[in-house]
């Protein structure tokens, strides 16, 4: 059998802690490079990019090409699953992902009998990935966690406080839980291929796990994230995921404790002492830069990116911003925050 090639960031997902942790960023392809700006004018439209795998895996590469990173994330969206349930959804330049809004009948003409069809072109493009990324880098698949493409479902585009998918689970309280039905069974499908077709880990991305009580946290954000990981381990047993509960604040231990992740994205706004002294010290955490300092770089940059090395350096930590890269950011500055961690 051929030995299995040494992947510093799957390892620190299982809980192996690297001499220099590794890193990847978030949302590294995207409008900040050139070469992404270029390619995506071959596209029709941003779904099209994502559902070309010769396009797919181009952009996928790019930051690859650029930076020392140690993991690539698959190019796609989350807003593909509304998309593949057969919700309108498109992507209007300058304004974001626009959905033609769920009511209730909506929910149940959602079609998941040909949702992983309609996605066959991911899988495609991550085997190709797995083919032509050298063997320690780590291939990352995702979906967006069921709370959070609720949220675009329901209230049709992106929102500050997401008040009308709040609203929604309030007030019809059947209809939500069905939508999260089809969104976990349609995510834990959609996953599994990932895995068989290369991935090497998962996250979930749950971006809007904010304003939520309680309650609506552990209906809303803990348990369809905790059934996904349940759902798809029967699947592919041991499969390594990292949850992302941006926003969880408080939360953030609960979530890690129930779900059964491997590993927790932190993000920008959770204080780093919090996290070492609420979160078990062996649990693999990710993060957790502000993209604004990536953005002004300099000490702004380089004292935070030091402290946060400092306070992880004992436990298993993947470097990473605590959300996605943000298109003003300048290229110097993350060829910098790079030279920054592999210094360590
Ligand atoms: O015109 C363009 O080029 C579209 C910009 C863009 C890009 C580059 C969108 C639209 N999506 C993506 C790719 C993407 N989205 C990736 C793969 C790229 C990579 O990581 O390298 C990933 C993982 C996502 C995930 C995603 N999409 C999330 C979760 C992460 C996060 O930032 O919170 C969310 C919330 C979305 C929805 C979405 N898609 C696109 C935009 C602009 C948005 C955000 C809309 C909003 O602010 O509400």
């Amino acid at each position: 059998m051929a030995p299995v090639p040494h992947k510093p960031l799957l390892a620190t997902v299982l809980g192996q802690r690297q001499e220099r942790p590794p890193m990847w960023i978030m949302r590294q392809a995207g409008r900040y490079l050139p070469e992404y700006r270029e390619t995506r004018t071959k596209a029709a439209n941003f779904l099209e990019l994502c559902y070309t795998p010769e396009l797919a895996v181009e952009v996928t590469l790019q930051p690859l090409r650029r930076f020392d990173l140690d993991a690539a994330i698959l190019f796609s969206d989350i807003l593909v699953i509304p998309d593949a349930l057969g919700q309108s959804v498109r992507f209007a330049t300058g304004e974001g992902p626009l959905l033609e809004p769920l009511d209730e009948k909506a929910i149940d003409r959602l079609d998941g009998a040909r949702a992983l069809e309609h996605l066959a072109p991911v899988f495609e493009t991550l085997r190709r990935l797995r083919a032509a990324l050298p063997p320690e880098k780590t291939l990352i698949g995702f979906c967006g966690a069921p709370w959070t493409v609720a949220t675009y479902m329901l209230g049709g585009r992106g929102s500050a406080d997401q008040w009308t998918a709040r609203r929604f689970a309030l007030e019809h309280p059947k209809a939500f839980d069905r939508l999260i039905d089809v969104l976990v069974k349609t995510s834990i499908d959609y996953l599994a291929a990932q895995f068989e077709a290369g991935a090497d880990v998962v996250q979930l991305f749950e971006s809007w796990a904010l304003n939520l009580d309680d309650t609506s946290f552990a209906r809303q954000v803990i348990e369809p994230n905790r059934r996904i990981v349940e759902g798809l381990r029967q699947r592919v047993p041991n499969a390594p995921v990292i949850g992302f509960p941006r926003g969880a604040a408080g939360n953030l231990r609960h979530f890690a404790e129930t779900t059964g992740v491997n590993a927790l994205g932190i993000d920008f706004s959770t204080p780093i002492d919090f996290v070492n002294a609420h979160l078990p010290p062996d649990l693999p955490v990710q993060g957790n830069l502000d993209p604004l300092r990536l953005v002004v770089g300099g000490e702004a940059m380089e004292s935070q990116a030091r402290a946060i090395l400092s306070a992880f350096k004992n436990r298993p930590h993947i470097f990473n911003l605590g959300h996605g890269i943000v298109p003003e950011t300048p290229i110097g500055h993350v060829e910098r925050l790079i030279e920054i961690v592999k210094a360590e």
